[in-house]
């Protein structure tokens, strides 16, 4: 077996999660290219080398441009916030490295266009981490669509609810900030779904916004303090400068319409991101809380049968199943990122390209940056 170097930059939550894709790909899948785990780098060096010693790392680097520079690396993951992206991907591209980068692509649209452009010009492969596009069940939902069972499609109906904010006394950590965030859940959760609105749906043609805030101001955080991480509340306040919940209405190109809820203010509410598609034939819902099962509605079942049918995508003929566990025997959270880890392996292998990418990026970005836009106006935007 062949194998490539990757170089991991960051190491918090999204450097753990991907780490266990490039750890488990090769020993689930069948890869003709296998990852090797080299270098993981951070500015804090004992943090990046105990991550390193305990995610089999083989060494650590604290300044990203020589991870990005080293003639030894083919592979740069980019596990940042997003406002550290950009400069890391001009230059891993411009090195010929090929971009496996965490979500929302860009901290601006000019810079995820900027991306793309360095990523094409450099001829390196580039992939985009909307992860829960990998979920059996999401991969069966876009099976139905694309056989016709759901007929055409009338409406989306996107949410994505979490809860980590309510709270006054939560720091004012750089999801917080528009300067490192530029922009609240509307970046953050909203690019998940309308990555799955695009996948599933189609094309976006205008956007109507409102976005609000309910807390403005917040306890700075302390030295080290994460969105994670629970800590005693500092006196000293600063102010909130992204939005707290973000809804938007669109119009798809295909006629369908459709609605985006991103909020981190839905108390109860961890992780709940769900979606809905109605259609002249049928429907589906998903949830990513129960994420191993697709609701199915089809006209086509006798009238005394009719009814939303539950299906566990969890048999092997279901994507991506047959390379874990016999059928019912459920996934989770983390199986997305390997097989996402396994696909950008084979598109490497086999000298394809791999979706999401750089260019989805983009496409998510004008979105969201329309709904910032309307937002503000409080018009509709047309996406050119
Ligand atoms: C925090 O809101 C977060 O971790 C997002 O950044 C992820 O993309 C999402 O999958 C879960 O929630």
């Amino acid at each position: 077996m062949r194998s490539m170097n990757v170089g991991i930059i960051g190491y918090r939550f999204m450097g753990k999660a991907h780490s266990n894709g490039w750890l488990k790909a090769p020993l689930f899948f069948d890869l003709n290219i296998k990852p090797e785990l080299k270098v993981a780098c951070g500015r804090n060096r004992e943090a990046v080398e105990a991550f390193a010693q305990k995610w089999g790392w083989q060494r650590v680097e604290t300044d990203w441009k020589k991870v990005v520079e080293d003639p030894e690396i083919d592979i740069v993951d980019i596990s940042l916030p997003q406002h550290l992206h950009y400069e890391v991907a001009l230059a891993a591209a411009a090195n010929g490295k090929h971009i496996f980068c965490e979500k929302p692509l860009a901290h601006s649209l000019q810079q995820a266009e900027a991306m793309l452009k360095a990523a094409e010009d450099n001829g390196v492969l580039h992939y985009l981490n909307h992860n829960y596009r990998r979920t059996p069940a999401v991969q069966l939902a876009k099976q139905f669509i694309d056989e016709g069972k759901i007929g055409r499609i009338f409406h989306w109906r996107g949410a994505y609810q979490q809860d980590w904010i309510v709270d006054p006394n939560f720091p004012l950590t750089w999801q917080l900030q528009k300067e490192t965030a530029h922009a609240g859940p509307q970046w953050d959760l909203n690019s998940h779904s309308v990555d799955l609105a695009h996948f599933l749906v189609g094309d976006i043609k205008t956007v109507s916004c409102l976005t609000t805030n309910f807390i403005t101001e917040r306890p700075l955080p302390r030295q080290g303090e994460t969105a994670f991480s629970k800590g005693s509340v500092n006196t000293e306040k600063g102010k909130v400068t992204v939005e707290d919940a973000a809804l938007m209405m669109v119009e798809f190109e295909n006629g369908a319409i459709g609605s985006f809820e991103a909020t981190r203010f839905a108390t109860g509410r961890k992780n709940a991101h769900t979606f809905e598609i109605y259609g002249s034939k049928g429907s589906l819902a998903f949830n990513l809380e129960r994420m191993n099962e697709l609701q199915y509605f089809s006209n086509d079942d006798p009238d005394n049968a009719q009814g939303f049918r539950t299906i566990m995508a969890t048999e092997s003929s279901h994507p991506y199943v047959s390379h874990w566990w016999p059928p019912g025997h459920i996934i989770g959270y983390e199986h997305g990122f390997v097989h996402a880890v396994a696909d950008f392996m084979e598109a490497l292998d086999k000298k394809e390209t791999i979706t999401p990418n750089f260019t989805d990026g983009v496409r998510i970005l004008k979105v969201l940056e329309a709904g910032l836009a309307s937002a503000r106006s409080g018009q509709k935007v047309e996406l050119s």
